[in-house]
């Protein structure tokens, strides 16, 4: 029997210990002030409720001697990838040492106390779907329902930096700013990327950047842009974590398929049309991939490639809502007004 408190001992530390990640990550983290009473709540009962044995489980105790300390110690079964995973793991740790001390305390004779941890098990099935419901709520961003996705692009950009590009872009009203720049050493576009996310914080415009999962993490963009022949959508995840936005270039239906379910936030449609801004890319998908997705993806979607004032139009009576430029943009020696323009023309094609 003595070894039965040894079991109580340790799952009631596991318990508590699990609900105090779960707290903190509430508290400091998340900054959710009832999920944090909440969890709070239940972990002052367990160790209230087992108050009375607490000496018993003193003296019981060995962890020196405890066989699983080295298993643990020699696998890594136990780490964490993202929060989301530490959050689950702690539910689940949490859950399962309740179980066990629910079952032991039977041997006990300790019906009625089971009873209790039963339902402390049940209350933390709930809180752990609130939790998750919670904070992918709280943290997770989204692409902007807005009309214009503008692009970064220095060679095209009549010799003005990109970080002056982006101020004027700014100034215009543009909603989600991508950092693409294909030439440049990886200091060089960090400390871009930093300005630039700066710039885009302060006026409350969405910043993704292209390629770089590290630079985009480094400067805590909103988001990543990845293409077909990048690290996998859920290699990405678990470096940028739950929150980031990942958006993924897609040119087919089975493409745009697979990056839904894989779980990209949003996708890029195209080439729409011809483009040479982009160097490897295909011949233009045309208007029909766009309306499938338009028709078909629940996600939002971007149409991208060769899109100009004068087709932009078109673009959108196929059922594009936002649409992303390069070279229309900060080739455009008016940067504010070709911005206005382009919105202009798009307004009268949604009313048409
Ligand atoms: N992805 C598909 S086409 C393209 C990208 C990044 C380039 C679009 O540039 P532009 O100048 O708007 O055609
Ligand atoms: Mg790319």
């Amino acid at each position: 029997m003595e070894n039965v408190f040894r079991i109580l001992d340790a799952n009631v530390n596991r318990v508590a210990e699990g609900l105090r990640v779960l707290e903190d990550l509430a508290r400091f983290y998340y900054n959710d002030a009832l999920l944090t009473e909440e969890i709070k709540e239940i972990r002052h009962g367990v160790r209230k409720s087992v108050n009375h044995m607490y000496s018993c489980f003193v003296q019981h105790r060995d962890s020196v001697g405890d066989v699983g300390l080295s298993v643990s110690q020699q696998n890594t079964l136990d780490n964490k990838n993202s929060i989301r995973e530490l959050i689950i793991g702690n539910f689940k740790r949490v859950q399962e040492g309740i179980r066990v001390i629910e079952e032991n305390l039977k041997i006990l004779g300790q019906y009625d106390l089971s009873k209790t941890f039963e339902a402390y098990r049940y209350d933390c099935y709930s809180l752990e779907k609130n939790y998750l419901a919670g904070i992918s709520k709280a943290v997770k961003r989204k692409l902007p329902d807005t009309d214009l996705y503008c692009l970064t692009g220095e060679e095209y950009s009549l010799g003005r930096s990109n970080i002056e590009v982006v101020r004027q872009m700014i100034e215009a009203g543009i909603k989600i700013i991508q950092y693409r720049e294909k030439e440049k050493k990886a200091l060089y576009k960090y400390e871009e990327c930093k300005k630039i996310r700066e710039m885009t914080r302060d006026a409350g415009v969405t910043f993704i950047v292209n390629d770089d999962i590290d630079i985009a993490i480094l400067v805590d963009a909103d988001g990543v842009h990845i293409g077909q022949e990048d690290i996998p959508i859920e290699e990405v995840r678990k470096l940028v974590g739950e929150e980031m936005i990942i958006g993924v270039s897609t040119h087919s239906p089975e493409q745009a398929q697979d990056a839904v379910a894989r779980g990209a936030d949003y996708i890029g449609v195209g080439p729409i049309y011809k483009t040479y801004t982009k160097k490897d890319v295909g011949e233009p998908v045309g208007l029909e991939y766009l309306e499938y997705v338009a028709k078909n993806v629940s996600i939002p979607f971007v149409a991208i490639g060769g899109i100009k004032e004068h087709n932009v139009a078109e673009v959108v009576k196929h059922g594009a809502r936002c649409v992303a430029m390069v070279t229309e943009i900060v080739g455009a020696k008016d940067i504010a007004k070709k911005i206005e323009d382009i919105r202009k023309a798009m307004r009268a094609a949604r009313e048409e």
